[in-house]
C-alpha cells in the first residue's frame, strides 16, 4: 500500500515488488487516500505504475468512502491469507479497521512537518473477515531490508533480464563490461535509467547481504570450533 499523495514512489514500489515476487505471493497495489488528490493526478499514478508492470493489479480508493471499502472488500477471498505492506502512515490501519466496521486498533495522524507517520502500529494484527478471508496488519516498515532476491529482482525488472540474456558475458554486471546488451538498451532508450539505477542498486545490496551472511556464517563456524576446543579441553582436565 502506497498513499497517492506524498508517499507515493515508484522505487520504493520496485523494493517491495522485489521481496514480494521473491517469495512468491501475488502482489496487488493499494493506492490509498485517492480524496487528497485530483481524478487526473490519480490516473497519472496509475498508468505510471502500469508502464513499468503493465499487468500488476491496482486499487484505488480512500479510506473515508463507503463505498471504496464495499469495492476493496471483492480482493479478500475466503480462507485466502493478505498482508497488508507500507510505509508508515499510508491508512493500513485504518483500512483494517473499515474491513471489519469497528475502530479496534489504534490509528494516529501522520507528522505535519515530513508527512511520514508515526508507527503506530508496533506489532502484526491478524483479523478474519466476515467471509473468512485473513488479513494480517503489519508495522509500517522503516527499511525493506533484502536478504536475497535473485528471482524477485528477475521477475520486477523483467525487461532488464531479458536483454540481459544477450550480454556478451555471463557473468556480466551491467556496469561497465563491453557487449553489454543491458548499458546498450539504455543508450537506445528501450530501458528506463531510472529503473535501471533501482535495479543496480538493489542487486548490489543482494550482494552486500549475501556477502556478509558468509562472513556471518563464517564467524559462526570460528565460534563452533572454539568452544568444541573448549569443551574438549575442559573434559580433558
Ligand atoms: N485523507 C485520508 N486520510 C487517511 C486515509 N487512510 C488513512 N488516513 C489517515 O492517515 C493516518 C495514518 O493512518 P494509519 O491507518 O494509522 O496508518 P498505518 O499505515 O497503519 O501506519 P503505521 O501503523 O504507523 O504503519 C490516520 O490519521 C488516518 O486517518 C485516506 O484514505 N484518506
Ligand atoms: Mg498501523
Ligand atoms: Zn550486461
Amino acid at each position: 500500500m502506497q498513499s497517492l499523495d506524498s508517499n507515493f514512489n515508484l522505487r520504493r514500489l520496485e523494493r517491495y515488488l522485489v521481496m514480494i515476487n521473491e517469495s512468491n505471493i501475488t502482489p496487488v497495489i493499494f493506492l490509498s487516500k485517492s480524496d487528497l488528490i485530483s481524478a487526473d493526478e490519480i490516473e497519472n499514478k496509475v498508468n505510471a505504475i502500469h508502464k513499468i508492470i503493465p499487468d500488476i493489479e491496482i486499487a484505488t480508493f480512500s479510506n473515508n468512502s463507503l463505498t471504496d471499502i464495499e469495492n476493496l472488500k471483492t480482493y479478500f477471498t475466503s480462507a485466502k491469507t493478505y498482508c497488508l505492506l507500507g510505509s508508515s502512515g499510508v491508512g493500513k490501519t485504518t483500512l483494517l479497521n473499515n474491513l471489519i466496521h469497528q475502530d479496534l486498533y489504534k490509528t494516529q495522524p501522520i507528522r505535519e512537518k515530513d508527512g511520514r507517520g508515526k508507527h503506530t502500529t508496533t506489532r502484526r494484527e491478524l483479523i478474519i473477515l466476515e467471509n473468512g478471508a485473513i488479513v494480517i496488519d503489519n508495522p509500517g516498515m522503516r527499511e525493506l531490508g533484502i536478504i536475497s532476491i535473485e528471482s524477485g529482482l528477475d521477475d520486477t525488472f523483467n525487461e532488464i533480464s531479458e536483454l540481459s540474456k544477450q550480454c556478451r558475458y555471463m557473468d556480466c554486471t551491467h556496469t561497465i563490461e563491453k557487449g553489454c546488451a543491458v548499458l546498450k538498451g539504455i543508450e537506445e532508450g528501450i530501458i528506463s535509467n531510472e529503473r535501471y539505477q533501482n535495479y543496480i542498486k538493489m542487486y548490489k545490496e543482494s550482494l552486500y547481504h549475501e556477502m556478509s551472511y558468509y562472513e556471518k556464517r563464517q564467524k559462526d563456524k570460528k565460534f563452533g570450533k572454539f568452544m568444541h576446543t573448549y569443551k574438549k579441553n575442559k573434559n580433558d582436565k
